[in-house]
């Protein structure tokens, strides 16, 4: 057996090490844990498990394919240089026209987090102005509440949990979507730690909690003040953090104490004797560590709800401790590959026009002058997970030619006009880099690539030879540079930023990002510049949202659409990925979860059909009645029907409060999607 190590590139919170067995045939047999790697400790989750299936998945794509005509699903394989030439000429019309790629827009999720994932968007750098779609369909509204809060957004090493004595889960639901941090939860529990979760319904989660607070959606921003509230009439939050260390206090208390707690109770679903435990449990058990999830900031409100916890972390004095304050993320990830990236290129390098992922459809449609005309998709499904689907294919239906690079052929690349294959992080090398626990490493190749696969940055390469060939001087992305050049090429920002003089060093293992320079600063969350903790900023007018962390209701639903509908993070998937995989399916039905008394007016019984709908279309699941969930909202774990629609083709834009300042754009408020319910079974539609 030959053995490669790995690091998954997938969007998940636990960046594994991994390690690849390649048999005598080259062949990849089995996928482990890296033990060597400090947080996973040679530990996966079931997906990273099943890679095998995956790599050599019956459905996987291993050669180019077009379709004609548009929409027909009459696919036929070409080769990569009939691919590439169709999209060359395309881009060399556009150049002579213009001079420039305006009417080329790349579109980018979040599929693979590796350093060469952003190959396309250099290769058109390099050449000129394009259309690159940009914010995130992820955590948009969480970050800025930090940028305001804090001035930027780092946690701590996400292992240090372990040695508080409170942990406030909020919003997250690791059992699921983080699993290696269930250790350090299991552990502090066995270390006397107390565990409190708050969310909507009781997930797995919970069951390795000591409490389960329920909330309303979009009510945590309600709690968390109330809980201050209850903490300053008490006389337990810490004077002197908010004295030394913080500035807008005073507005922002003086406005609290003003509000009804009543109203802060309703809103927030919690009542007073709850809200007085979690608040004489902050004051006491310290230090607490609080981990805000993204379930709570996918709403209107959300960006808000997220700094009136901060406010709470801040105020109870738990930022200053060494292991205690706020676990949320580490966003260095987010520029990182980009500032990777860019520190191997001595060319000139255009910025691109930016039109808003949130509401891609729309914003396609506005953007003239001129307008999009070719779509390229890359590590992206977003015709199943992004907003206004049905909208998004009609902007399809108009385009001249659509691209989707993947490893599958998904509803975006079933809408698109050819499907190049790419290659998984065993057949390529990269270098990946985790939001969670902030290590970088290099992900090596295990096997040659499945069929004709390429990688990322081997179609950006082949790309620009093709440019080069049809129009000498097109395209300066260096068409021949070996990974292990760019690698060498990365040498002085990987010592900046992780210490190491050689990429090399990284074929031990992951390495972990230095901290930044912050002279005299102890290790804490607050990178504003003095250091304090903002209670009050003004910068969040700028950005059209209070000062201070008031207030804001959640939405109301619509008269027509009584029922919330949510879309969560299942275990055995990572969004729509791994779904196709038998390994994975065990329980796969494809249910809509809904209370008793819901069932039981509309005439519904476990297992029925049932048709969710509302103004942009209608999907069908069957039921599943479960007294947890309530009685105004609908649950589900899956991303498509049972006619393998997908389920966000009900989702249409609506924008979360903040997310605009660090992403260019609003993030997506999914979990203020309303719908109606109706017992039945319509025809296939
Ligand atoms: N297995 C697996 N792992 C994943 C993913 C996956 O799809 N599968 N996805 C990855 C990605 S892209 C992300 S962003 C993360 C997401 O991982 P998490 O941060 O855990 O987020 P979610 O699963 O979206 O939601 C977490 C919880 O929020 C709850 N929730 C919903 N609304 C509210 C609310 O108003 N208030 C409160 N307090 N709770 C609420 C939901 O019930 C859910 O249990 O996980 C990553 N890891
Ligand atoms: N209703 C609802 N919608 C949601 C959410 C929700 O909670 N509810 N969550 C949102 C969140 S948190 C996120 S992050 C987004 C995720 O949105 P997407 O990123 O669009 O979702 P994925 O299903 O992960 O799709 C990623 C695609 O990248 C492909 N891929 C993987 N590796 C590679 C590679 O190396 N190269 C190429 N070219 N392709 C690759 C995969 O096969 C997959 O098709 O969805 C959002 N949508
Ligand atoms: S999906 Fe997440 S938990 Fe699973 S192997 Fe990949 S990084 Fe690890
Ligand atoms: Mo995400």
């Amino acid at each position: 057996m030959r053995i490669t190590k790995h690091i998954c590139p997938r969007d998940c919170y636990d960046t594994c090490g991994m390690i690849a067995y390649v048999d005598e045939y080259g062949r990849l047999v089995k996928v482990s844990g890296d033990s060597d790697h400090d947080y996973t400790q040679g530990k996966l989750c079931c997906k990273g498990y099943a890679y095998t299936q995956y790599v050599y998945h019956p459905q996987r794509l291993t050669f180019p394919m077009m379709q004609e005509p548009r929409f027909s699903g009459n696919w036929k394989r070409i080769s990569w240089d009939d691919a590439l030439e169709i999209a060359a000429r395309k881009m060399i019309g556009f150049k002579k026209s213009l001079g420039n790629l305006l009417p080329m827009a790349l579109v980018r999720g979040p599929g693979n987090y590796g350093v060469f994932s952003k190959s396309m968007e250099f290769l058109l750098r390099s050449i000129g102005p394009f259309t690159l779609a940009t914010g995130s369909l992820c955590l948009a509204a969480g970050w800025d509440a930090q940028l305001l809060d804090f001035g930027g957004v780092k946690c701590k090493n996400p292992t240090g949990m372990l040695n508080t004595k409170l942990l406030l889960l909020w919003g997250a639901n690791p059992a699921a979507t983080a699993i290696h941090q269930m250790a350090t939860i299991q552990k502090l529990r066995e270390h006397g730690g107390r565990v409190i979760l708050i969310d909507i319904i009781p997930t797995t989660t919970s069951l390795h909690c000591d409490e389960f607070i329920r909330v309303r959606p979009g009510g945590d921003g309600a709690l968390a003040l109330a809980i201050l509230r209850q903490m300053v009439i008490k006389n337990t939050v810490d004077y002197s953090f908010i004295k030394d260390h913080s500035v807008g206090w005073e507005t922002f208390i003086s406005w609290l104490l003003r509000v009804d707690p009543k109203e802060l109770f309703n809103v927030s679903g919690v009542d007073e004797h709850k809200v007085e435990m979690i608040a004489d449990q902050i004051a006491k058990l310290k230090p607490v560590s609080f981990w805000p999830g993204s379930g709570l900031q996918r709403y209107a409100n959300g960006g808000q709800n997220m700094r009136a916890i901060d406010a709470l972390v801040a105020a109870s004095g738990n930022l200053y401790s060494t292991d205690g304050g706020l676990y949320f993320q580490n966003i260095d990830f987010w520029l990182l590959n980009h500032q990777i990236f860019s520190s191997a290129f001595n060319t000139q390098l255009y910025d691109p026009r930016l039109v808003g992922l949130n509401a891609l459809a729309k914003e396609l449609d506005a953007c003239q002058n001129p307008p999009v005309k070719f779509l390229w998709f890359t590590s992206s499904n977003y015709l199943a997970r992004g907003t206004d689907i049905l909208n998004m294919r009609k902007q399809i239906a108009e385009m001249e030619l659509t691209i989707t690079v993947d490893h599958f052929l998904t509803p975006t690349a079933e809408v698109s006009d050819i499907v190049l294959p790419a290659t998984t992080c065993f057949e390529s090398q990269d270098i990946v880099a985790g939001y969670w626990h902030n290590k970088v490493g290099l992900n090596q190749q295990a096997i040659k690539p499945v069929g004709e696969c390429r990688s990322e940055l081997e179609i950006a390469q082949s790309l620009s030879r093709m440019l080069n060939h049809l129009q000498p001087g097109m395209c300066s992305f260096p068409e021949e540079r070996k990974p292990e050049e760019w690698f060498q090429s990365f040498t002085p920002w990987l010592k900046n930023n992780v210490g190491i003089s050689n990429y090399r060093e990284l074929l031990n293992g992951a390495l972990p990002l230095l901290p930044p320079v912050q002279e005299g600063r102890r290790d804490c969350n607050i990178n504003t510049l003095p250091g304090k903790y903002k209670f009050l900023t003004l910068k969040a007018i700028e950005l059209g949202c209070p000062e201070i962390p008031i207030l804001i209701n959640p939405l109301e639903p619509p008269l027509a659409y009584p029922y919330r509908f949510l879309v969560l993070h299942r275990a055995e998937h990572l969004n729509t990925q791994f779904s196709n995989l038998d390994w994975l399916q065990e329980n796969d039905l494809i249910e809509v979860w809904l209370n008793p008394s819901v069932a039981l007016r509309l005439g519904i019984e476990e297992g029925d059909a049932v048709i969710i709908y509302n103004e942009l279309g209608e999907i069908q699941m069957y039921s599943k009645i479960n007294k947890d969930v309530p009685c105004d909202i609908l649950i589900t774990y899956s991303w498509q029907d049972l006619f393998k629609k997908p389920v966000n083709i009900l989702t249409k834009v609506q924008e979360t409060d903040l997310g605009q300042k660090l992403t260019g754009f609003p993030g997506v408020a999914y979990h203020d999607t309303f719908v109606n319910l109706a017992r039945g079974w319509k025809e296939k539609v």
